[in-house]
């Protein structure tokens, strides 16, 4: 979704390929062997495998409303988001996959990233101060993940700074035209055209 939404600010066109991950089609692995989504071929067949990298890419093209400001994507929030709150967050989500722990083990871990979050979050309306920007597109759709794995537990066990910027975000017209659903893409179907 970061990736999708960074595309449509920049307004950088490209052509979509829905895939669904239970039946990746062939060309997915031959571009990226990892298998995850979503990946980004540019059209001098460069591969970019990581959304936040797809961010960057979509940015440095177009940023009309200055979303990189000083500190860019690189800024220690979406670092700590990427590299410690979505591990626990991969294993909250599928706790089934991980025996090891419970599913509320997983999550509690998890809760030190908002945490820091609802406190950053008590000074300004966003990460960045009083406007949107990449920290929030970056962060925000793990966050939306996190709560809706468990909406009653999320819903009792409030983060109330959290709660208010993650609504503002879901409710944006930006959001709102990225979550449109598009068919499946299958080896040799037409791509679509994106955003539309
Ligand atoms: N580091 C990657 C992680 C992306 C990721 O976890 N993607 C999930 C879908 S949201 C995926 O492709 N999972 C592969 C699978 O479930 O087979 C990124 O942010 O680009």
């Amino acid at each position: 979704m970061r990736a999708r939404m960074a595309i449509a600010y920049a307004g950088v066109r490209v052509r979509l390929r829905e895939v669904v991950l239970k039946d990746k089609p062939p060309a997915l692995l031959e571009a990226s062997p990892k298998g995850t989504v979503p990946v980004l071929i540019d059209v001098d067949g460069a591969v970019i495998e990581e959304s936040r990298d797809v961010m960057r890419w979509a940015l440095s093209q177009n940023d009309p409303e200055n979303w990189l400001g000083a500190s860019g994507l690189d800024d220690p929030l979406i670092l700590s988001c990427d590299d410690e709150f979505k591990p626990w967050l991969d294993r909250y989500k599928y706790a089934v996959r991980f025996p090891e722990q419970s599913e509320a083990w997983y999550r509690s871990h998890a809760e030190s990233f908002l945490s820091a979050l609802d406190q950053k979050l008590e000074c300004a309306p966003f990460l960045g101060g009083s406007r949107v920007n990449a920290a929030d597109i970056a962060i925000f759709p793990f966050i939306r993940q996190f709560a809706n794995v468990d909406l009653s537990w999320w819903n009792t066990h409030p983060y109330p700074n959290v709660a208010t910027w993650l609504q503002q975000l879901i409710g944006s017209d930006l959001f709102k035209a990225v979550m449109k659903k598009y068919p499946q893409w299958r080896d040799h179907d037409e791509d679509i055209a994106f955003p539309l």
